[in-house]
């Protein structure tokens, strides 16, 4: 009986949950009221989740993540532009909480979204990343300008 639960308990150690891949459209249509949207522009996760953003259209589109959980002290998440139809970029999230991102090119025009992760933070468990900021980590990022 013991030697039967030391099997199950390895089996359980080796299966850990499935992380899931959710993908998120960076859409162009300049035909409806929103010209620029990302689709969804909420989503929840779960810690381990990975979110593929993917460029619907043949416009210049980013990913930048502009209020992060607290605990993200050092990292600033931001996807290299994504040029043309089809273009991706994957990014996996293990920090729980709430996270804002908006395309640069198109901020102003709206273009933006809510990624939960787990679950939403608390008031005050979040901190803006700064543009000056979000340019050192792409400047530090293998293969950047
Ligand atoms: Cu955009």
């Amino acid at each position: 009986m013991k030697k039967l639960l030391f099997v199950i308990m390895l089996m359980s150690a080796a299966t850990p949950a499935m992380a899931k891949n959710y993908t998120i459209r960076a859409v162009t249509d300049l035909k409806s009221t929103k010209h620029y949207y990302f689709s969804p522009d909420h989503l929840t996760i779960q810690p381990g989740d990975s979110v593929t953003f993917v460029n619907a259209q043949n416009a210049a589109h980013d990913v930048m993540f502009d209020d992060v959980p607290k605990e993200l002290k050092d990292k600033a998440i931001v996807s290299p532009m994504l040029t043309k139809k089809g273009d991706r970029w994957s990014h996996t999230f293990t920090v729980a909480g709430s996270y804002h991102f908006h395309c640069h090119p198109h901020e102003a025009l709206g273009m933006q979204g809510v990624l939960i992760v787990g679950h939403a933070s608390l008031p005050g468990a979040t901190r803006h990343v700064s543009h000056e900021e979000m340019e050192r980590h792409m400047k530090a990022m293998p293969g950047s300008m």
